[in-house]
């Protein structure tokens, strides 16, 4: 017998709400992996409550992080799944990590519990033990390691443990502009209202309805792929097409089988580069929504040109999931490319300037958001929180736009510093911090400039201490011995002297005009 099949009205736990979405068939197929693995949605309530029950004998305290790196898997979903019913806290780490940036995760989130690929767990397992973590499992992608070795012995019964809205449910790393990254928290209330709105205005189909079926091509350690796509696929009933990594032409082998992608800009560059992508690929969809890094509107025509769909662009970020959405159903407008459509429903979104006032209609100036989607706060960081909310609750998103006479909403830059590569985000602060360390480096300036694959990439620019003759290649092989490999930027410049202002301050814009036009890189 399943261990829980209807929503528990007292129960503000995100995996209630999830599992009661479960179709009446628990042995429909819920997952289905590129090579070929199925699970049915009895195969994600039994694991999950294993695993919930694995975490619930570890004797945790309450609120306890369960930090997380590992690749793309069904048991990774799982692990997250598993998480939110035991009523911990789940935390991503994006793969591409290494040990100074997971050093300074696991310090900080001072986790209970710490799961790393095997080939990973030396060093890992070093740092959580110094950081005093007392549980360090394994999980792979081949459905091996200790984690599920252990989930094994344990009982299939599970009952998803009590937990208010304002509960938190996950921690999200996210860069600061300036000094170490802030971990956004947010409750099972953000995660859950959001999820049922997207369900909603996207129009989401269950099984009775014609049935959607999901292309999950994302990584899972951020909003985009772990929270738009995995809860609106289980929070409708829906079966998941689940690709370990993103190839364009396995998402079209299996396009014909789906009814929606989701994607960040440059999953649609690389599929418009195939020649496979024709409206007949495309015929069984329903809908493409593209977010997390603006979609330039060559992109989202061409789109329309080649498959007769057109794109549906969304804008959200790690501390609020989705913000805004251009419209599903025509009755409420158009999509338009190059916006990021209307705020959703509950969203209140308003464009401010400097003063704190409101801008007119078709203004610029900074975006500020309210709603039940908002986080609840930086981890451990009070002050930081404090700043970055108007004294009447709106959060600052750092993000530069307008909202036109009809309400859509345009992202025109950001305030905060910040480069978004192929989805990540990257910042400079960061990885200048790492080149003034090096020796011969007098300062640097990192700075994102247009390009065709990542929408935008890192370069710095480097000036020499007195006499010293710093090596580009050298300064770019020192980072990615450092850092993640996105953040490494794709090219090194050394000059004299860097542009200020009378301020003194760098002039990061003159930088970026003046490299965005050398030759491609
Ligand atoms: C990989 N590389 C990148 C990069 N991804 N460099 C810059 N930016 C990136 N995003 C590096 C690789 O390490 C490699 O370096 C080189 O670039 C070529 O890599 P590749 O083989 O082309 O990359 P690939 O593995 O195919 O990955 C590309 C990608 C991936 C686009 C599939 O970056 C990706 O999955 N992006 C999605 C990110 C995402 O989910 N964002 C959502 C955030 S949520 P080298 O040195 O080894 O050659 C959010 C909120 C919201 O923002 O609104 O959704
Ligand atoms: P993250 O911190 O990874 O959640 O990234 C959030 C940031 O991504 C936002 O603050 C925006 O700057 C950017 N972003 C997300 N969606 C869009 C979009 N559709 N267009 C432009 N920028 C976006």
């Amino acid at each position: 017998m399943p261990s829980q099949t209807l929503a528990d009205p007292q129960n503000g736990n995100l995996f209630a709400a999830l599992r009661a979405a479960f179709p009446a068939d628990l042995d429909a197929v819920a997952v289905e992996t590129d090579s070929g693995l199925r699970y049915s949605w009895r195969d994600l309530d039994r694991a999950s409550a294993m695993m919930a029950n694995l975490l619930a004998s570890l004797d945790l305290p309450e609120g306890a992080r369960i930090a997380v790196q590992v690749e793309k898997s069904v048991e990774a979903l799982v692990l997250y799944l598993a998480t939110l019913r035991a009523g911990f806290v789940f935390l991503p780490l994006n793969t591409a990590y290494l040990s100074a940036e997971m050093a300074y995760f696991i310090g900080n989130a001072e986790p209970a519990v710490v799961v790393c690929s095997s080939a990973n767990f030396g060093w890992v397992s070093k740092l959580a033990f110094m950081a005093g973590t007392q549980n360090v499992f394994t999980l792979n992608d081949d459905r091996t390691g200790s984690l599920l070795d252990r989930a094994a012995q344990c009982a299939e019964q599970h009952t998803v443990a009590l937990r208010q809205a304002d509960d938190l449910a996950a921690i999200l790393y996210t860069s600061g502009t300036t000094g170490r990254s802030k971990g956004a928290m947010l409750t099972h209330g953000n995660l859950l209202s959001n999820a049922q709105v997207l369900k909603s205005y996207w129009g989401w189909r269950s099984a009775a309805d014609g049935g959607d079926v999901l292309i999950h091509a994302l990584p899972i350690f951020h909003v985009h792929g772990l929270f738009v796509a995995i809860h609106g696929a289980l929070l409708n009933g829906s079966k998941m097409i689940w690709l370990a990594k993103f190839d364009p032409r396995v998402v079209l082998q299996k396009m014909p089988e789906a009814t929606i992608f989701m994607g960040v800009p440059t999953l649609y560059v690389r599929l418009l580069a195939e020649p496979g992508l024709t409206p007949e690929v495309a015929r069984n969809m329903r809908l493409f929504i593209a977010g997390s890094a603006p979609l330039l509107i060559e992109t989202f025509t061409d789109w329309q040109r080649k498959t007769g769909h057109t794109i549906l662009e969304r804008y959200g970020m790690s501390e609020t999931a989705m913000l805004t959405s251009n419209p599903y159903d025509p009755a409420q407008g158009e999509r338009r490319g190059g916006t990021v459509g209307f705020p959703l429903p509950g969203v209140s979104l308003r464009v401010q300037d400097e003063a704190g006032q409101p801008v007119p209609v078709g203004e610029i100036g900074d975006i500020q958001v309210k709603g039940p989607n908002v986080f609840k706060g930086y981890w451990r960081m009070p002050e930081k929180t404090a700043e970055e909310f108007t004294p009447d609750g709106f959060f600052k998103t750092g993000d530069v736009g307008q909202i036109d006479a009809l309400g859509y909403a345009t992202i025109v830059g950001r305030s905060k510093d910040l480069i978004i590569s192929g989805g990540y985000n990257v910042y400079p602060a960061e990885i200048e911090g790492y080149i003034n360390e090096l020796p011969g480096v007098a300062e640097s300036a990192v700075i994102g400039i247009p390009h065709a694959d990542f929408g935008e990439v890192g370069v710095a620019v480097v000036t020499p201490k007195p006499g010293a003759t710093p090596d580009p290649a050298a300064i770019l092989a020192s980072l990615k011995s450092k850092l993640a490999n996105f953040k490494v930027p794709k090219q090194c410049f050394v000059v004299d002297a860097l542009p200020r202002n009378a301020m003194g301050k760098v002039q990061k814009n003159v930088l970026r005009e003046h490299y965005a036009v050398r030759p491609a890189l």
